[in-house]
């Protein structure tokens, strides 16, 4: 089975979505998701100019070459950018074997680990009250497991808070937005609000919070500490994530446990972290981590060493990947949580899937694939539209992490 076309397409359902299609000789084609958030062209460039025309002819059914000819067979290395272009490619082939197969993905991946997979969602507010509100709203649904972010006083807008009734959407803006951020106000006032919702909503529901890259060491260390009379399943990304050492600190001061990864686009990002276990969770995207495959290989070295995966889910992970997660995180004995955000209606309409949420759990349905279809059409009825993710400043206009 011969490689014949492999086709690109962005499309902006609302926000961006950088979508591939492997195409062979033999009428079979797989889909593969390549969004970057805010670098799209990016990664449209590299695919269309730098990793297309070397695919064409090739065996559609060589997965693990394919993958070694794109990262290995490469001098430069590594990088987002490349990363999530070789992922995209990797879903589309497994994608591709399984339809041949006739098998929903998962049962290639060694089958079912668990019945389902369990999810979290995201709930936000300006204060601690309408966040509680939102919480219970999403455990009225079913979710047993909800991500809580805040509002802070003193502060106008705050990472993963959008307006009441509104979506949360980061790449909100032609050219980059700049946000305030305040690291006394944050870490006096988040443990309160954790407090609150933790009182309100009762013990048996899991509350994670994302960071998101803003603390010191030492500052982690501390709203770790504040965090724990409150059985947070999770603290995400506390510090900035390049520096492997550096969690080392956070965790001989607490017992939350830590999730990072969602920024890491390879096993050379992680490997020292899982060795030396200096997290719980691991949150590389299937799609930025190199695909299936690769992500497959971080699961198995995480399994080692009692970390479990966890791979991001927000609105910029493509139903395509998403799909992907939801057969991973069945056929991977270390799973842990899958993040879900959810898509607005359009991105339901491009995109055609047999994975369903029900009542806080994913399910990833028999169709033999991924089981997702794209509505090509899409490129015309909803064109990309440039948008970027926000940056940060103290309030004396230092930048920092966003
Ligand atoms: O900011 O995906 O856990 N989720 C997150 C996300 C990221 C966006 C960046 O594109 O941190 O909301
Ligand atoms: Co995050």
């Amino acid at each position: 089975m011969k490689i014949t076309a492999v086709k690109v397409f962005v499309c902006s359902p609302g926000r961006n979505y950088v979508t591939v299609r492997v195409e062979t000789d033999e009428g079979i084609s797989g889909l593969g998701d390549a969004t970057l958030n805010g670098r799209e062209k990016s990664v449209v460039s590299y695919l269309c100019d730098h990793v297309a025309p070397c695919l064409i002819g090739r065996d559609a059914s060589r997965i693990e070459d394919t993958w070694q000819y794109l990262y290995r067979g490469v001098y430069w290395r590594r990088g987002p950018v490349t990363m999530v272009s070789i992922g995209a490619i990797d879903l589309a082939l497994w994608d591709i074997k399984a339809k041949v197969a006739g098998l929903p993905l998962y049962q290639l991946l060694g089958g079912k680990c668990r019945d389902h997979v369990r999810a979290y969602c995201h709930a936000f507010g300006d204060d601690a009250p309408r966040l509680v509100e939102a919480t219970q709203a999403a455990m009225d649904e079913g979710f047993t497991a909800v991500r809580l972010q805040s509002g802070l006083r003193g502060l106008e807008e705050n990472y993963g808070v959008a307006d009441k009734g509104k979506r949360y959407e980061p790449a909100d803006a032609a050219l980059p937005r700049e946000m305030v951020w305040d690291t006394p106000i944050y870490l006096n006032q988040m443990p309160r609000v954790f407090e609150t919702v933790r009182t309100a909503v009762g013990e048996d529901v899991a509350l994670l919070h994302d960071v998101h890259h803003r603390l010191s060491p030492m500052e982690a260390a501390r709203l770790g500490k504040d965090l724990e009379p409150f059985r947070p399943f999770w603290m995400e990304d506390p510090l900035p994530c390049e520096d492997q050492d550096a969690l080392s600190l956070v965790r001989t001061h607490t017992t939350t446990p830590i999730a990072v990864g969602e920024v890491f686009n390879s096993i050379h990002d992680c490997n020292r972290l899982i060795a030396n276990q200096q997290l719980d969770y691991l949150r590389v995207a299937v799609s930025h981590g190199g695909g299936i495959t690769a992500l497959r290989r971080m699961a198995s070295l995480a399994d080692l060493h009692h970390v479990r995966m966890a791979c991001h889910g927000p609105s910029d992970v493509s139903p395509v990947a998403m799909a992907a997660s939801v057969h991973f995180d069945l056929s991977v004995p270390n799973f842990g949580i899958q993040e879900f955000m959810g898509y607005p209606p359009e991105v339901r309409d491009v995109f055609a899937c047999s994975h369903e949420l029900k009542k806080g759990f994913l399910y990833a349905g028999d169709t033999p694939g991924l089981g997702v279809e794209f509505r090509e059409d899409a490129v015309e009825r909803y064109p990309y539209k440039r948008a970027f993710l926000p940056v940060t400043r103290l309030r004396d206009g230092t930048l920092w992490d966003w």
